[in-house]
């Protein structure tokens, strides 16, 4: 006869690793994660979509800032997954709390964890889809992404609010329940935070050298490797899929729109002054490239249109459709001696993916910003 079993103990988690101290541990990493990811990415929305009372006064210097910031902010979000992983793991024993709402206060606080816990997932999940450009959701990922990541960091705030006390208990070590614990040398927790550390190394280092150049060769996983394409640099959009072909490229002239309206063959404006500038394009899926540009002075252009020394501009491609095909500069980087309508690429003329004939590079500018096929050039 087979001796009946006793019945299952309860469910016990471990205290050790599912402990405050170890929630916060990861979390002031994760925290930081989130608020440099938050803080580029709302500088990036403001650089791609100003008010009109700001538009002149965004810096067209340092013209590299755009690379490191929108860098920053892909590299934030990638290394917060497993961070936010790690943290979801620690944490999970709370969900099963009995009973599972004590009074409408306590209520309330899991409510707004749901909250975190939602949205921190959401902008993990379709900022890292967005860098791979698959969207399989039926809203616009842009206002989407926008909108929720105040959500997140509205919740972020409140939960640093709530969880204070524990908060200060880690970092000042005075409460008589944490001192109980032998916590610096646990190994239990030594070799999770490790582990932690190994994995967000990792997936930094095996994507960051899409826009690191220097860290290029251990690149592995990013969507796209910075040096491929053609000229020596990546093609987000094709002249193919933007509907521009050599054919509808003929008796090409680029049409300036101002006081004094002009239009300008290739040929009349590879006689006007050329400037060469190195610049990169600075995607916002994270990728950058630094490359070498030959073509003339926006601001020579709308001076030559009548333009002034406060003249902004307003440039319109000739693809059809596409919610890159009209785009505004402010004053600042309209004036930049930098700011070029480029002609030539890496010493050779533009291919036709990269803007042929005529295409905008400018400093410290989101590379949706940087029109491509440009057939005309307003003095706004
Ligand atoms: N007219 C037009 N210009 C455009 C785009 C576009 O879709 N249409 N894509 C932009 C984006 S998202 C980037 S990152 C850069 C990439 O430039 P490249 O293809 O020459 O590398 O071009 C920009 N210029
Ligand atoms: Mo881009």
């Amino acid at each position: 006869m087979r001796p009946t079993l006793p019945p299952r103990p309860p469910v016990t988690f471990k205290a050790r690793l599912h402990d405050a101290r170890t929630a916060t541990a990861i979390g002031r990493w994760l925290g930081l994660a989130v608020v440099v990811c938050f803080a580029t990415g709302v500088l990036s929305h403001y650089l791609q979509h100003p008010p009109g009372w700001l538009a002149d006064w965004l810096p067209s210097r340092p013209y590299w800032g755009y690379r490191v910031t929108q860098g920053l902010h892909v590299a934030s979000g990638i290394a917060a997954i497993p961070l936010l992983l790690a943290k979801l793991w620690t944490v999970y024993p709370r969900l099963f709390t009995w009973p599972p709402v004590r009074s409408p206060l306590h209520a309330l606080e899991r409510l707004s964890v749901f909250v975190l816990v939602a949205a921190a997932l959401f902008q993990l999940f379709t900022g890292l889809l967005n860098i791979f450009q698959w969207y399989p959701w039926p809203f616009s990922f842009v206002p989407v992404h926008y909108a929720v990541a105040w959500l997140l960091f509205g919740s972020l705030l409140l939960h640093l609010a709530v969880q204070w006390p524990r908060i200060r208990d880690h970092f000042t070590r005075r409460s008589p329940g944490t001192l109980a614990l032998p916590e610096a040398d646990d190994p239990d927790r030594r070799r999770l935070l490790l582990g932690v550390t190994a994995a967000v190394g990792a997936v930094t280092l095996t994507t960051v050298g899409q826009s690191v150049t220097a860290l290029g060769p251990l690149e592995l996983f990013s969507p796209r490797s910075p040096d491929h394409g053609p000229q020596g640099l990546p093609v987000n959009r094709t002249a193919a899929a933007a509907g521009v072909t050599g054919a509808s490229l003929a008796g090409w002239r680029l049409v300036v729109a101002g006081p004094r309206p002009c239009a300008l063959t290739l040929d009349e404006l590879r006689a006007l002054p050329q400037y060469e500038v190195t610049l990169p394009i600075a995607c916002v899926e994270g990728w950058s490239k630094s490359a070498h540009w030959t073509g003339v002075r926006v601001r020579d252009i709308l001076e030559r249109a009548g333009g002034g020394p406060d003249s902004r501009a307003r440039v319109v491609s000739l693809e059809k459709a596409g919610a890159y095909r009209v785009m505004e500069m402010g004053r600042l980087y309209a004036q930049d001696p930098l700011t070029l309508l480029a002609l030539r690429l890496n010493g050779e003329v533009l291919s036709l993916d990269h803007g042929y004939p005529a295409r905008i590079i400018a400093p410290n500018r989101p590379g949706v910003l940087q029109t491509k096929w440009v057939g005309r050039l307003e003095v706004a």
